[in-house]
C-alpha cells in the first residue's frame, strides 16, 4: 500500500552542457524532470512508499523514466504507455546566472491524461490505499483533459478520503493565452497548498499568507516559501509557523520547490509536529540546491534527524 501518490507529467531533461548561446550548445546532459515525479522521488528517499501515475510515451525516453524512478524506489504500476505519443523533453539552459526551460511537450503522452485515466484499475486501486495524492499547477496546464481530471480528482478526494496537496508551480510558458480558472479551482479544493512567494506575486498579485488566504479560502494548510528564505505554514486553524532557510551555496534551483514539498509531505505524513517539516522542507530543498539536476537525495538520516532536533540558534 502506496501512503502517497504523485500524478502528473514526467519529461526527459537535456541540460545544456554550457551557458552558450542555445544555437551553439553541442552537448546536453540527459536528466529526469517533472515537478509531480521530483516530489515522487523526495518521498520514496524520506522513506515514503510512493507511487507515480502518469502517462509516458512507449519509447525509450519513457523506459528510462521509468527506470530512474523504479531506481529510486518509486512504484510506477500505475503508469500508461501511450504507442502513439511521445514522451515530452525539456531543455534546461543556464547563461550568466539565470536558467531558462524550453518546453517540447506539447501533444506529450502525459498531456493526453484525462478524467478517465483515474479510472483505470491501476490507478484508481492505488488512489483508493493512499493517504496522500500530490500534484501541481503544471498539470492543470498541459492540456485541458488534464485540467478536467483534476477536477475529478478533487472529486474523488471528497469519496476516498485522501489529503490532496497542490503545488502551485506558476509557468507562465505553459498558461501564455490560457484562462487559469482550473488551477484556482484546483487551488481553493486543496487540503495543502505550497507556494513560492515569487510565483504568488506573478500568480495572485499578492505573496502576503493572509491575502492569499483570503483568496484561496481557509480549507487548507497553506506553505508560502517567502523571499527572505523563511517557509511561513498558515494552518485552517488560523496557526502560523515560520523556519527560515538553511544557508546554501546555490548551484542551480530549479526542483528546490518540489524537494521542499517532498520534505514537508513526508513530515507530515509521519506525523511530525509543524515546524519539523518545514525543517525537513527545507533540508530536503537544500540539498537539490547545490546540484545541476532537478532532483537530488535528501541528507543522510543521522545528519537529517541532528537537524530536525537541534534548537532554533543551531538551525539557523
Ligand atoms: O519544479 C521543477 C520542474 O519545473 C521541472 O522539473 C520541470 O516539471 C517541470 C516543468 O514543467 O517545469
Amino acid at each position: 500500500v502506496h501512503r502517497a501518490i504523485c500524478l502528473g507529467e514526467a519529461m526527459i531533461m537535456l541540460a545544456a552542457e554550457t551557458g552558450a548561446p542555445l544555437e551553439d550548445v553541442e552537448t546536453f546532459r540527459r536528466s529526469v524532470g517533472g515537478a509531480e515525479c521530483n516530489v515522487a522521488g523526495g518521498l520514496a528517499a524520506l522513506g515514503v512508499p510512493t507511487g507515480w501515475v502518469s502517462r509516458l510515451g512507449a519509447d525509450g525516453f519513457g523506459r528510462h523514466v521509468l527506470r530512474d524512478l523504479e531506481s529510486r524506489g518509486v512504484d510506477v504500476g500505475g503508469v500508461e504507455d501511450d504507442p502513439l505519443r511521445p514522451t515530452g523533453l525539456y531543455v534546461k539552459h543556464t547563461t550568466g546566472g539565470r536558467t531558462r526551460m524550453h518546453y517540447y511537450r506539447s501533444g506529450s503522452a502525459a498531456a493526453a491524461m484525462d478524467a478517465t485515466f483515474l479510472d483505470r484499475p491501476a490507478v484508481r486501486n492505488r488512489l483508493v490505499g493512499a493517504e496522500l495524492v500530490h500534484t501541481t499547477g503544471i498539470t492543470a496546464a498541459i492540456s485541458t483533459t488534464a485540467a478536467e481530471l483534476l477536477d475529478r480528482l478533487a472529486a474523488l478526494r471528497d469519496t476516498l478520503g485522501f489529503t490532496l496537496s497542490v503545488d502551485l508551480n506558476w509557468r507562465p510558458a505553459l498558461w501564455r493565452d490560457t484562462d487559469p480558472a482550473p488551477l484556482w479551482r484546483l487551488l481553493r479544493a486543496a487540503d495543502v497548498v505550497l507556494i513560492g512567494a515569487d510565483e504568488a506575486m506573478l500568480f495572485a498579485g499578492t505573496s502576503d499568507p493572509a491575502e492569499l488566504r483570503q483568496l484561496l479560502g481557509s480549507r487548507s494548510t497553506l506553505v508560502v516559501k517567502s523571499d527572505a528564505h523563511v517557509a511561513l505554514a498558515l494552518e485552517p486553524s488560523g496557526r502560523w509557523t515560520e523556519v527560515p532557510a538553511l544557508t546554501v551555496d546555490v548551484v542551480e534551483p530549479v526542483g528546490a520547490g518540489d524537494a521542499f514539498a517532498a520534505g514537508y509531505l513526508a513530515g507530515t505524513l509521519q506525523g511530525l509536529p509543524m515546524e519539523q517539516r518545514l525543517r525537513l522542507g527545507h533540508l530536503s530543498a537544500a540539498a537539490v540546491l547545490a546540484v545541476p539536476d532537478d532532483h537530488a537525495a535528501p541528507p543522510e538520516p543521522v545528519v537529517r534527524d541532528a537537524l530536525l532536533h537541534c534548537s532554533d540558534e543551531d538551525w539557523a
